[in-house]
């Protein structure tokens, strides 16, 4: 577990915090049970003056010189200093959190890691990944900083709660250890990006780099006064206010997961196996089946007995395990059966191992074809701009008649903010079925089959997905998509 605290020169009471952690993980180490168990099982790491040039420049005078930055010159201009709290090499840079003016106090820095201090600390950072697996042996991290009683977690860089790099499950885990730690501090716990857009953040790194869950504490006041400069004895309480917070989550650092109950998902086991698919995709027409081989290895400790499922089928599919039980090191046949009438597409299945406090998965593509001779697809890449309709097409030349009731079209975008996009199919005579209206919000991408009803229109000839982004400031691209009528 790391504590970081002072990156900004003024934030005086950050080195108090740290130092007060140190003093007790020290100081009762044998007398007190929690905190002689927490440092038998854990290592940490305090830096409790990341900035020390700056934070002498501050105090240097005897009048506070409420100073933020490091105190490194910039080429081509008088002013001085970087923020190091943007200068971190994750989306550096990227979202308006930042200036590229070396005299504003939130100054970037000419490049990610310009900054001695912040490359120091990445250094360090980076030489704690295991040598042989390169895996991070960090697993916990708070960065300190004043004022404002506020627990933060990633991302600064984006106000979307769930993106590239924060599943669903990492932010409820951050939620759940944020809401309960200010619940004993009585701060306020929010995501990064709820204070302001911050981009280059330390947080933002070490968890979207290193995978380390980071919180950051902005310490007393709440208010401007005493703002970044209280006086010497608000220090004990102000300090001893986050004891409990931080033994909580050095608690947690094992296993963070445990917090939304998903321990056995997610965190190693003494007994632990691990799970496999051969081959790992299959494709089947509607009314057929197929059939895998999914193998179950003991990685770690004694073979358990592994009890079989699948989800992500399409509706009505059955999934089969033959058997449906086996002891770790064993194989079974996964048959699925495809209902007639299945909405042709592919399916991103996710096979499940259940053993005795440890659930593993792995994935299975299943393809569902359509119709023979009236299916077909485009994988070229097409930019999606502002502002700009694109188009993108597929010729059919082989299908009798017209198209189904239950044709369908698979769609495959990367995009920041898909509440932007409006999708619409045009058949080759030229008419127009919208599949998607500008729903989504601030959701990423999109991944899915719209079913539409086709039955009025000839199917051979060239039909065209139309993508239209109907707002600035996020742009994507269309990776393919796939008719099947
Ligand atoms: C800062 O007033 C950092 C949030 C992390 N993504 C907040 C911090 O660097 O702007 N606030 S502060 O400067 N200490
Ligand atoms: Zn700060």
């Amino acid at each position: 577990m790391l504590f970081t605290a002072n990156q900004h020169a003024r934030e005086h009471l950050t080195v108090e915090q740290a130092l007060y952690l140190a003093e007790q993980l020290t100081g009762q180490y044998g007398t007190d049970p929690r905190i002689t168990r927490l440092v038998d099982g854990r290592v940490f790491w305090i830096v409790p003056m990341v900035n020390p040039d700056g934070a002498e420049y501050d105090i240097a005078t005897g009048v506070y010189r409420d100073w933020r930055k490091n105190r490194q010159p910039n080429t081509g201009s008088s002013a001085i200093g970087t923020d190091l709290n943007r200068n971190w090499g994750y989306k550096w840079g990227c979202c308006g959190g930042s200036s590229t003016s070396p005299s504003s106090p939130t100054y970037r820095g000419k490049s990610a890691f310009s900054a001695p201090e912040t490359a120091a600390v990445r250094d360090f950072v980076v030489s704690r990944r295991d040598p042989g697996t390169g895996k991070q042996r960090i697993k916990a991290a708070i960065d300190f900083h004043s004022y404002g009683e506020l627990v933060l977690w990633p991302f600064g860089y984006t106000k979307s709660t769930v993106v590239s790099g924060m599943s669903a499950d990492e932010y409820a885990t951050y939620q759940a250890i944020g809401q309960q730690m200010a619940a004993t501090n009585g701060y306020t716990p929010e995501q990064a990006s709820d204070l302001y857009i911050t981009d280059g953040s330390v947080d933002d790194w070490l968890w979207g780099q290193e995978r380390i869950f980071t919180y950051t504490f902005e310490l007393y006041p709440v208010d401007p006064d005493p703002g970044f400069y209280p006086p010497a004895s608000d220090i004990a309480a102000a300090t001893a206010r986050n004891r409990e917070a931080v033994l909580m989550f050095g608690e947690y650092a094992d296993c963070p997961y445990r917090a939304i109950g998903k321990a056995a998902t997610y965190c190693a086991a003494a007994d632990d196996f691990a799970m496999s698919t051969s081959p790992a995709s299959g494709t089947v027409s509607s009314g057929g089946s197929v059939t895998t081989t999914v193998t179950t290895t003991t990685t770690a400790g004694n073979p358990q007995q592994v009890t079989l499922s699948a989800s992500g089928l399409p509706a009505g599919t059955s999934a089969v395990f033959l058997p449906p039980t086996v002891t770790s090191g064993g194989s079974a046949t996964m048959t699925v059966t495809v209902p007639t009438g299945a909405l042709p597409a592919s399916y991103a299945v996710t096979v499940t191992g259940t053993g005795t406090g440890v659930t593993r998965s792995t994935s299975y593509g299943l393809g569902v074809d359509g119709r023979a001779g009236c299916t077909g697809s485009n994988d070229t890449d097409v930019a999606i701009p502002d502002l700009t309709p694109v188009q993108s097409p597929i010729t059919i030349g082989t299908c009798p008649g017209n198209a189904g009731a239950a044709s369908s079209v698979e769609v495959h975008v990367t995009h920041p903010y898909v509440g932007d996009l409006t999708l619409t199919l045009i058949a080759p005579d030229g008419s127009e079925y919208v599949l998607r209206d500008r729903v989504g919000g601030s959701a990423d991408n999109i991944d899915q089959t719209f079913p539409v009803d086709l039955s009025g229109e000839v199917a051979n000839g060239t039909w065209q997905l139309k993508v239209y982004d109907a707002a600035v400031g996020d742009t994507g691209t269309l990776t393919g998509w796939r008719l099947s009528l």
